[in-house]
Order: structure tokens, then sequence, then C-alpha cells
């Protein structure tokens, strides 16, 4: 009994423009907690406390805290198959873009090429007084006053992440648009669509014609407006997704 549906194979294996939304539950198989499922990442802690500018100014450790320990994860997680099944479509298709929530790089250590990173990167870190990007040792020990400090002009070190409240990066929400417009297959991956800009553009490629499927081990709060919900872990379907459709495109 497949996981997904034979007209999900027919539309990926004709065609040549697809994207990908993905989410926290991409790399829920590498062992980085979610934000929403139980036990997640902000179940302890609430996403108005720590990711907004207002709550790092006022709470520069806790914050500064919670991105160091995320970045500690990170050294010890590898990319599950559902990101090493992503980087292998990648080749398959004329176009094919990976648009991501997720801040971990777990697709490009994958080896997928041409992504967009909506809410930024918690491997890159600058300054907020200078803005330079800070640098190993300025994130090694926290300076007297327990928070991470520029050495160039002693101000707070931030994760270049995209906090609530916040711009998305320059041009990443018009590149993403562009990406779900003219896709012809969309999938949303692990993400319960929850946040926008982002949870949008599934939407985006729905409405300009895509066939659009969500890839979740729940139906997420967009599912309804979707062409399929594919109900299993992403490390499951998307390997079985790949060899379908690289299968029936050699028949
Ligand atoms: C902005 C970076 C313009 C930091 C993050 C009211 C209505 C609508 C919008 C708003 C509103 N009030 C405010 C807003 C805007 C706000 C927003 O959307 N709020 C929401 C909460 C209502 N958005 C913003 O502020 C954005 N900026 O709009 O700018 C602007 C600017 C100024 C003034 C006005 C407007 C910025 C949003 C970016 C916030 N930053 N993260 C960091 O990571 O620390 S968001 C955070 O949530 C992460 O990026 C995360 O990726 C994202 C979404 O979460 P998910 O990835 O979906 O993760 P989640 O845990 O929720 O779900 C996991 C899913 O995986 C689940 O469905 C689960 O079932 C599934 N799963 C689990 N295991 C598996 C699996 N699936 C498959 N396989 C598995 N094995
Ligand atoms: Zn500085």
């Amino acid at each position: 009994m497949s996981l997904f549906s034979p007209q999900l194979v027919f539309h990926l294996a004709k065609a040549r423009r697809v994207a990908v939304l993905t989410g926290a539950g991409m790399s829920a198989e590498s062992g980085v907690a979610t934000f929403r499922d139980a036990g997640g990442l902000w179940e302890k802690l609430k996403p108005e406390e720590l990711a907004n500018f207002e709550a790092f100014m006022s709470n520069p450790e806790i914050v500064q805290m919670w991105y160091a320990h995320r970045r500690e994860v990170l050294n010890d997680v590898v990319p599950n198959p559902a990101h090493i099944a992503l980087a292998g479509f990648e080749d398959l298709f004329d176009e094919f873009t990976v648009i991501t929530q997720n801040v971990d790089g777990l697709h490009r250590r994958a080896g997928s090429r041409n992504i967009i990173e909506l809410h930024g990167n918690i491997l890159r870190n600058y300054c907020v007084a200078c803005r330079q990007p800070a640098v190993d040792h300025e994130l090694d020990r926290p300076a007297p006053d327990g928070v991470y400090r520029c050495a160039k002009c002693s101000g707070l070190i931030r994760p270049d992440v995209v906090w609530f409240g916040e711009m998305l990066p320059e041009g990443a929400i018009e590149r993403a648009d562009s990406a779900a417009r003219t896709a012809e297959v969309f999938l949303s991956v692990g993400t319960s669509a929850v946040v926008y800009p982002a949870a949008s553009i599934p939407i985006t490629a729905r409405i300009t014609g895509a066939y659009v499927a969500e890839i979740n081990v729940e139906k997420s709060a967009i599912g309804d407006d979707l062409d399929e919900v594919i109900l299993g872990p992403a490390g499951v379907v998307l390997p079985q997704l790949l060899e379908a459709v690289v299968t029936r495109r050699a028949q």
C-alpha cells in the first residue's frame, strides 16, 4: 500500500519545475527538536519570550543560551534520509527549489544546492551594534556580564535568523514566491504551516496551478487546502517518492 497517490508520481515524472517548502519536521529524524510538537523547543519557553528582538534586548543571556544550545545540538546531528532524498530530487528537474524555514543548514550538508533560507541560519551570528559577523572566539566564552559580546565594539552578538516581527532576508520571499508560481508540482514537508509569510507559499503554488502535496505526520493548518496530504515521516516518504519517480521515468 503506497503512502502517496499515483497522480503525484505521474505529475512529478512529467514535471520540469518543482519547489518544496520545508519546516522543522524535515530535521526531526536527525534528532533536531521541532518547535511545536510535544517536547519541542517552544514547549518549555514561548516564542514571544525567545525569538523576538525585544526579548533579546531585555534578556540577551537567555536568548543567547538557547541559540548556543541549538548550535551545540547541530554539532552532533547529520542530515537524515529526508534531506538526502530531497537532494536526490534536484537533478531530476530543470528547476528544483528548496524553500526552507529551517535555520540548521542541514539541506546544504545533504547536498541540496538551490536553497532559499527564509528564516536565516543559526550558524551565522553578528553584532547588533556594528553588524560585523561574529567570529568563533566571540562565541566561545561570554563577557564578565554573562553575555556574548563583539570583540570589536562590545555590542551584543545575535544569531543571523529572522525573529517574529522582523522582515525576511532581502529578496527571499520574492524568490520563493516566484518558484511557487512557476512550479508544476509543490511539496510542503514537515511544517505546521502556522508561521507567515512562509505558510502562504504552498497556497500560492496551488492557486497558480501546481499540484500541491504535503508530507507530515499529521495534517497541517493548510492541509485541507492542498491536493494531497501524505501522512508519514519525511525520512520514509521522500526516499520512496524519489524511487517511484525515477522508476516511472525509466518506463
Ligand atoms: C514578518 C527563526 C513582516 C528563528 C522563526 C497574525 C496572523 C498572521 C501572521 C502574523 C500574525 N501576527 C504576527 C504575524 C507574523 C508572524 C507570524 O507568522 N506569527 C505566527 C506565529 C502567527 N511572522 C513574522 O513575524 C515573520 N515576519 O511577518 O515580517 C513584518 C515585519 C514587521 C512588522 C510587520 C510585519 C517572521 C517569522 C519568522 C519567525 N522565525 N524562526 C529560530 O528558528 O529560532 S519561526 C519558526 O517557526 C521556525 O523558523 C520554524 O521553522 C517555523 C515554522 O515552524 P515549523 O517549521 O512548521 O515547525 P513546527 O514545530 O511548528 O512544526 C513541525 C511540523 O513537522 C509539525 O507539523 C509536525 O507534525 C511535523 N513533523 C514532525 N516530525 C515529522 C514531521 N513531518 C514529517 N516528518 C517527520 N518526521
Ligand atoms: Zn560590534
